[in-house]
């Protein structure tokens, strides 16, 4: 495949055109855009998106869902589009100019609205994405993220949007292309990944490399990607620490912003037309590239290797080729990496592997991680992000009805942790965190979840600054709950405690006095009276406080956190 390192058309204007434009658009309707939005501008800008001009018109998107082609026939899988809000919908008119703000409110670029539509999502997550499962993280996204409406059009580029890390790193596809060019590479390998490289990355790309006679280039992806991946922070410092293991004028490294929507082959061949706009010659794509995980039913969303068929279907039109990705075993008996398929000795070698999950399993419990596996430096930086779970910030999250004992037993297990040492502790009691946080607040629905959110926020923070929270509301309300569990399972455990004890036993006790007023009518909307409470499914651990002292019932807590590895015995 010939090697064409002309420039890839940018949809900037010039310097001084983008100085008049920014004053002028500043009088436009703006759209704030979302950090997908970003993402996608930014490809879109830069050329990375080679032959979009801007967000699919109608006639695209309907092509590109059903057909993985534009409406002019031209190869493109993904739908890039615009999605706003109704309301936003509402303000604008086809044919009117919009300025597309980044979330500090700069300008980066203005778009004619040439469509607007209501898209089919459910049509849209069956075609793009194999099923209308929510299961699939951009399925979720469409219907849970994304506005109702898209908007499509031109776009005029007036500026990149604004990184400050890493900044080194970022190259646009003109840059690196001219790299290519300076360097004198004319063959070029790309390896995408989303995840940190331990040895057996470094072995197969340099093997993929030494394969097409290209030289590499590592291109991770710092936009967007799974939920609960590790962050781009500490990717990127494990890249660098990766980078010195590969002879330096062979390879280099450069990162992009990429919003990953996981498509699985659809997302293939997407990523090798990006990466064909950068300049490169040949795509490594493994066994389910840009896999989802697995859909609500258990099931793998793709075939292990649909992603390598679709692939290969289109190179040719595509101008990039394929490298399928070998599976890299450890075979111990020779101290070094090869390729499963061509171990021919199998029965009589000793083949070692750690898997994804077994790797995260010896990070939270702190255990080793052998050389042969990954590097030291990785080692480090990962260790650093992920320390042991004895050492990391975790929320303890007490629900029931008032009166049930929340307070008493979450004051109990403060004082037990406090006397432990090691980690801040702060309790978030219900009444405190209506007198400080909450104090505008009443007892509707509305404002009851803003409560329980603003705690999970709070939680959340802690937690990911290692220190522990109590939390000690009612919480009333199982969905909202599961939301305040998201916020805090990105940085650390959410141990859920349900305060079992009966609405007629908490009435017994009264001990506010709220259960008579209540009765009598005098407070509204009382938990367990004249407002709903949804009782915990599948809390991490349930207290029966009617008949077990609450010394007992904090002790329960401190047992369920140490057989969770979260505190030492
Ligand atoms: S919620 O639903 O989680 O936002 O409630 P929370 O912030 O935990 O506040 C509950 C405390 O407020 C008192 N109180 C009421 N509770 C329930 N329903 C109504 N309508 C109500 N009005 C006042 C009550 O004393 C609760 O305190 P606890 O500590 O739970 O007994």
């Amino acid at each position: 495949m010939s090697h064409d390192l002309t420039p890839v058309p940018e949809l900037y204007v010039s310097y001084e055109s983008s100085q008049k434009m920014k004053l002028e658009a500043a009088e436009l309707t703006s759209h704030d855009l979302t950090p997908r939005q970003i993402c996608d501008l930014e490809l879109l800008m830069n050329g990375g998106f080679n032959p979009l001009k801007g967000f699919l018109s109608q006639a695209d998107y309907e092509s590109v869902v059903d057909t993985l082609r534009l409406a002019d026939g031209t190869l493109w899988p993904m739908p890039i589009t615009l999605d706003v809000s109704e309301g936003f919908a509402e303000t604008v008119e086809l044919g009117q100019d919009i300025a597309l703000r980044d979330q500090e409110g700069v300008i980066l670029a203005t778009m004619t609205v040439t469509d607007k539509w209501v898209p089919n999502k459910a049509h849209e997550a069956e075609k793009v994405f194999g099923a209308d499962d929510s299961a699939h993280p951009a399925v979720n996204y469409l219907h849970n993220t994304a506005g109702a409406v898209y908007l499509g059009g031109p776009i005029t580029g007036i500026q990149q949007p604004v990184h400050y890390d890493f900044r080194a790193r970022r190259d646009t596809p003109n840059e690196l292309r001219a790299y290519f060019r300076k360097v004198g590479w004319r063959k070029v390998v790309a390896f995408q990944t989303r995840n940190p490289l331990h040895r057996a990355h470094q072995e197969l790309t340099f093997r993929a490399a030494k394969e097409a006679q290209a030289n590499l280039l590592i291109h991770p992806v710092v936009g967007m990607t799974k939920p609960g991946d590790i962050d781009h922070f500490t990717r990127v410092r494990c890249y660098e620490a990766v980078l010195d293991q590969y002879p330096s004028s062979t390879t280099t490294m450069s990162l992009l912003n990429l919003a990953m929507r996981m498509a699985g082959p659809r997302e293939a061949v997407w990523h090798g037309l990006i990466r064909k706009n950068h300049g490169c010659t040949h795509f490594i794509v493994g066994r389910d590239h840009a896999g989802p995980g697995k859909n609500s039913a258990g099931e793998d969303f793709y075939g292990p290797y649909d992603a390598q068929d679709l692939f290969r279907e289109h190179q040719e039109e595509m101008g990039i080729e394929m490298v399928d990705f070998k599976h890299m075993v450890y075979v111990q008996d020779r101290a070094q990496y090869e390729p499963a398929d061509e171990i021919l000795d199998k029965d009589d070698v000793t083949i070692l592997n750690i898997s994804g999950t077994e790797l995260r399993r010896r990070l939270s419990e702190g255990l080793e991680i052998p050389e042969w596996f990954s590097f030291p430096a990785v080692v480090d930086e990962l260790r650093k992000t992920r320390p042991p779970r004895a050492e990391q910030g975790f929320t303890v999250f007490f629900t029931g009805y008032s009166g049930s004992g929340k307070s008493t037993v979450a004051n109990a297990l403060m004082v037990k942790l406090m006397e432990m040492g090691g980690r801040p502790v702060t309790l978030l009691d219900g009444d405190i965190v209506r007198k400080n946080l909450s104090s505008e607040l009443g007892f509707s629905k509305e404002h009851r979840d803003l409560n329980i959110r603003r705690i999970g926020y709070v939680a959340s923070e802690i937690t990911k600054n290692g220190g522990i929270a109590i939390c000690a509301p009612i919480a009333p309300y199982a969905t909202t709950r599961r939301a305040v569990r998201e916020d805090v399972e990105q940085f650390g455990a959410f141990i859920e405690v349900h305060v079992a004890t009966s609405i007629e036993e908490c009435e017994r006790r009264d001990r506010k006095g709220l259960y008579k007023l209540a009765r009598a009518g005098k407070i509204k909307e009382f938990t367990g009276i004249s407002d709903p409470y949804d009782v915990p499914e599948n809390p991490e651990l349930r207290l029966e406080t009617e008949s077990v002292p609450v010394d007992n019932c904090a002790h329960q807590v401190i047992l369920k956190l140490e057989s969770l590895g979260l505190i030492k015995a």
